[in-house]
């Protein structure tokens, strides 16, 4: 009977442990980064032709497991529509949503939720079809326009045409292929969403020569990396992973050159991303190889960016505000010391 006891108190004990143990003690138990990617939207999250997950917020889920498991292989990557990715956050299902995520403040406050950083600067845009003849949004009164259901555009496209009282018919979906099927089979007049999901939704239409993304940008999308509240030190490690990518494109570092960099650099902000020189890795909780290994196996953000949805990707998006903020865009990150 005492072992039976004993036994039953040892297990509520463990139970109890793992319960209240730290996102980065089951990551590291599970060896694989449970990652929330938007269900498919080609140069943040999609299957490649080699049948791998790749993208923007791909890339971050890769360089969290870099930083914590040594191997950005290790993502077990979960699809999540725009309705689901909270829930899936808040109840574990996920350790991190990396998912063109808008970060507000109610969602960063009474959602029980922390932006780690942004990883894209967005905006809200529509994309027409040029035989529309339409040049202004002001011109869009009476439109019928598809949208995602449970996003930050559903809401901004009611405080748009309300301010500027013009009506609107909304056709709702749940995923972005959902949505470029409705206005390819004539369902609505027209598309809105994150600017940067209008040219990926281009480059998948059969035409995309046939279709333009008016020039108003009408909210401040600020897309990044989420996790839960109350997990300091995972929220750091999440935090500190992008700015790595950040830091590496400002020091000039890549995948290609680090190692030489590492050997060669006199500059001591290169010493310590590499971790040669100082505690970065220690007081993340991580190895002193965290950062290099983000470098060494995700690359850069500018490599990031421009494989993904930049210059050498089908997207060409350019960098605008994305750039550095030492190369007049806003893209920042503190310093690694
Ligand atoms: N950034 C906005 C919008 C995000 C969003 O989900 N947009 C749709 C528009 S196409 C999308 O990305 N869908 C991808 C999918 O269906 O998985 C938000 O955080 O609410």
């Amino acid at each position: 009977m005492k072992q039976i006891v004993k036994i039953s108190l040892a297990a509520v004990m463990a139970l109890g442990v793992s319960a209240s143990a730290g996102t980065l003690e089951n990551v590291k138990k599970a060896g694989t980064l449970k990652c929330g990617v938007s269900t498919g939207l080609a140069g943040f999250a999609e299957v490649g032709s080699d049948k791998v997950w790749k993208g923007l917020d791909v890339d971050m889920c890769r360089s969290v497991a870099a930083a914590v498991l040594g191997d950005a292989k290790k993502v077990t990557i979960v699809p999540l529509t725009a309705k689901e990715r909270f829930t899936a956050l808040q109840s574990g299902e996920v350790d991190l949503l990396a998912r063109n995520t808008t970060w507000t403040n109610t969602r960063d406050t009474s959602m029980g939720l922390n932006f780690a950083g942004v990883n894209y600067y967005d905006g809200q845009g529509f994309l027409v079809s040029k035989k529309l003849g339409v040049k202004s949004a002001k011109q869009l009164d009476g439109a019928s326009v598809c949208i995602t259901s449970g996003t930050t555009t559903e809401l901004t496209l009611a405080e748009y045409f309300a301010v500027n009282e013009m009506k609107y018919k909304p056709i709702t979906y749940d995923t972005a292929d959902q949505v470029l099927k409705g206005f390819e089979a004539g369902r609505c007049d027209l598309i809105t969403s994150d600017a940067s999901q209008l040219y990926s939704l281009r480059s998948k239409m059969k035409n995309p020569k046939d279709f333009k993304v008016l020039p108003q940008i009408i909210s401040k999308e600020p897309l990044g990396p989420v996790v839960r509240q109350g997990d300091d030190v995972w929220f750091n490690i999440v935090r500190w992973s992008l700015n790595a990518m950040i830091t590496a494109e400002e020091l000039g570092l890549t995948s290609a050159n680090v190692d030489s960099k590492m050997k060669t650099s006199k500059n001591p902000e290169v010493g310590k991303i590499c971790g040669t020189i100082g505690t970065l890795g220690a007081n993340l909780k991580l190895d002193a190889k965290w950062s290099y290994n983000i470098i060494k196996q995700v690359g850069s953000y500018a490599e990031s960016f421009d494989r993904n949805v930049g210059k050498k990707s089908p997207l060409k998006i350019k960098r605008g505000i994305n750039r550095l903020w030492s190369d007049n865009g806003i893209m920042y990150s503190p310093p690694f010391r």
